[in-house]
């Protein structure tokens, strides 16, 4: 599976994430060393020239029909009460959307209403959305060194009103660390999606939704 994913082969990806279920393999199972396992190596591939823009494109057209296949599985959630609303995007200038949407489906799966911005996203869209919802959390995710900085000017203008400054702000992507998130004021950070789901539960209690 992973060299099909690297070949960008996407209806064999497509086959044989549905053939791996079929024989009882776990989801996680096949997410993380069939589908993210393909991809790390396009990434590395691509950092050292040996793969360009269009054949990852075409990765991750593959990557995301076996995702296709998972999301009936990840998003089944349990039923009963919302965890609680939780607003996702990529941040402005950023078009990479494998992990946020990786994220919004094991949000949905562990019960919590996940409102996807897409990509691109621009303050005022978070914030609109974070009030429309009445969100208790927001999520960013930034797979680019230029876009991470973009996070902070939303964190800044979320503290600037007074009925978002208690929106718990979470933020993740490839190059984004603890560290990092600390730095700029952000909640909470996760290094993939299964973390991810921890911290919004952890979070969650504590977060006021926005209001209005
Ligand atoms: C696929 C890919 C693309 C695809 C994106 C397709 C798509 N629909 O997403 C395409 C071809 C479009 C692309 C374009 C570009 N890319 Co690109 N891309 C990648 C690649 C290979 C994989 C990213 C990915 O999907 N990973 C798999 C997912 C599952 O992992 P993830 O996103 O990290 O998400 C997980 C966690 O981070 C976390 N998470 C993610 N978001 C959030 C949010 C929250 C709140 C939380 C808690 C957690 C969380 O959970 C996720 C699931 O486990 C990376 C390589 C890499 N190492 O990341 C380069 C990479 C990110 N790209 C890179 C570059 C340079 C570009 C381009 C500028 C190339 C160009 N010259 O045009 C453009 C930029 C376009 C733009 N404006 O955004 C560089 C960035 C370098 C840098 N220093 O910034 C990388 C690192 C490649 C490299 N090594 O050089 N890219």
């Amino acid at each position: 599976m992973n060299q099909f994913l690297y070949e960008g082969k996407a209806p064999n990806v497509k086959e044989m994430t549905e053939q791996a279920l079929e024989a009882g393999r776990d989801v996680d199972e096949i997410l993380q060393d069939g589908l993210i396992a393909g991809m790390s190596v396009v990434g590395e591939d691509f950092k050292y020239n040996r793969l360009y823009v269009p054949q990852v494109l075409i990765a991750a057209r593959a990557m995301k029909a076996g995702m296709a296949v998972l999301k009936p599985l990840l998003t089944k959630s349990g039923g009963g009460r919302s965890a609680g609303t939780v607003v996702m995007g990529t941040v402005k200038g950023d078009l990479h959307d494998i992990g946020k949407n990786l994220v919004c489906m094991m949000g949905e799966g562990a019960g919590f209403e996940m409102v996807d911005l897409g990509v691109d996203t621009k303050v005022e869209t978070f914030m609109e959305a974070a009030r429309e919802h009445r969100a208790g959390i927001v999520g960013m995710s930034a797979l680019l060194t230029t876009t991470m900085p973009y996070m902070k000017v939303v964190i800044n203008a979320f503290q600037e009103e007074e009925d978002l400054r208690d929106v718990v702000i979470c933020v993740g992507g490839a190059p984004v660390s603890e560290m990092f998130a600390e730095e700029i004021g952000a909640d909470g950070y996760a290094a993939d999606a299964s973390s991810a789901i921890e911290l919004f539960q952890k979070m969650y209690p504590v977060a006021t939704t926005a209001s209005v």
